[in-house]
């Protein structure tokens, strides 16, 4: 049996429907997400996502991104990488060629060159129209930025699968829109914004990184799901205990979710409605979940 789970509606679905290619073409289940971020990544019309996604306040593109083997919790990060996409690429090379879990900024950059990747200008004419509107007229623009999110354009993708008892977790992102240059989001923390036990299960965040990230989101989920919670009820012990200790989570977008060994899955949130693809065979379905109650 096989799940996969895809976050955001327009690059979880790029991204899922890369995924489920991919597994119809015979590749295994790490293949598979490492492919379907990747064709979300290169995907210039995804503004928050690899190539063309919003930058940072020096108007640089940032990428974080991880990927996690629930056989054995091998894991592999890369953050804050300038110039060179898909960033979960070179996230899977980490974890296959070194002895490491992360490589960040110009050195993990310089690895991926020595790679192979070739360094690209991840620029485009409509990521630089909106880096300058922001320049111009930042608060306004840092409105209309959250507002895009509040309408279900989320960025980040994190991908979730199970095949035949096997868990792959993986992110991919820009990070929020407009970050301090070498800011590092929850998404490529292993713990944080994925982690997946074969033992168990998986799980991934998105949303506002900082407050994901305090709260050791993924992990904890998981954690839930080994004490014998569903992936629904892990998901939102996780996000309740993120809202009593962290009360401003509330008023942001945080999200949580879970796949558990039967293929049940879950996901709670704050302040609004998350979006999740969810594919097992046939069409992939979009599951809308509504905020927690405050
Ligand atoms: C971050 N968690 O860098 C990411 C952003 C995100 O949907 O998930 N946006 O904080």
């Amino acid at each position: 049996m096989t799940t996969l789970l895809s976050t955001w509606e327009a690059p979880g679905e790029v991204a899922i429907r890369e995924a489920i290619a991919r597994y119809k073409a015979g590749h295994d289940l790490m293949t598979v997400i490492e492919e379907g971020l990747s064709a979300a990544e290169l995907d210039p019309s995804l503004v928050a996502i690899g190539l063309g996604s919003l930058p940072n306040s020096d108007g640089e593109v940032e990428l974080d991104a991880a990927i996690m083997d629930g056989r054995d919790l091998r894991a592999g990060a890369v953050c804050a990488v300038r110039g060179i996409c898909p960033a979960i690429k070179i996230a899977r090379k980490v974890m296959q060629k070194t002895k490491h879990v992360m490589l960040a900024g110009e050195q993990a950059r310089r690895f991926a060159i020595e790679q192979g990747f070739q360094p690209q200008n991840l620029m485009t004419a409509e990521n630089i129209r909106r880096y300058n509107e922001w320049r111009s007229r930042p608060e306004e623009a840092e409105k209309r930025y959250v507002h895009a999110v509040e309408e279900h354009h989320g960025d980040t993708v994190t991908m979730l699968g199970l095949q035949d008892g096997h868990f792959v977790a993986g992110s991919a992102t820009s990070g929020l829109a407009w970050k301090k240059p070498g800011r590092v989001g929850d998404s490529p923390i292993i713990g944080a914004g994925i982690y997946a036990d074969d033992e168990v299960g998986a799980a991934g965040a998105t949303g506002y990184g900082e407050e994901l990230w305090k709260g050791m989101a993924s992990f904890r989920a998981v954690e839930g799901m080994r004490r014998g919670l569903t992936p629904q009820e892990a998901c939102e012990e996780t996000m309740r205990q993120i809202v009593r200790r962290q009360p401003a989570s509330l008023d942001m977008m945080c999200v949580v979710l879970a796949l558990g060994k039967d293929g049940s899955f879950g996901a709670a949130c704050t302040n609004d409605v998350f979006p999740l693809w969810v594919w097992r065979d046939g069409e992939p379905t979009l599951h809308r979940f509504e905020p927690i109650a405050r």
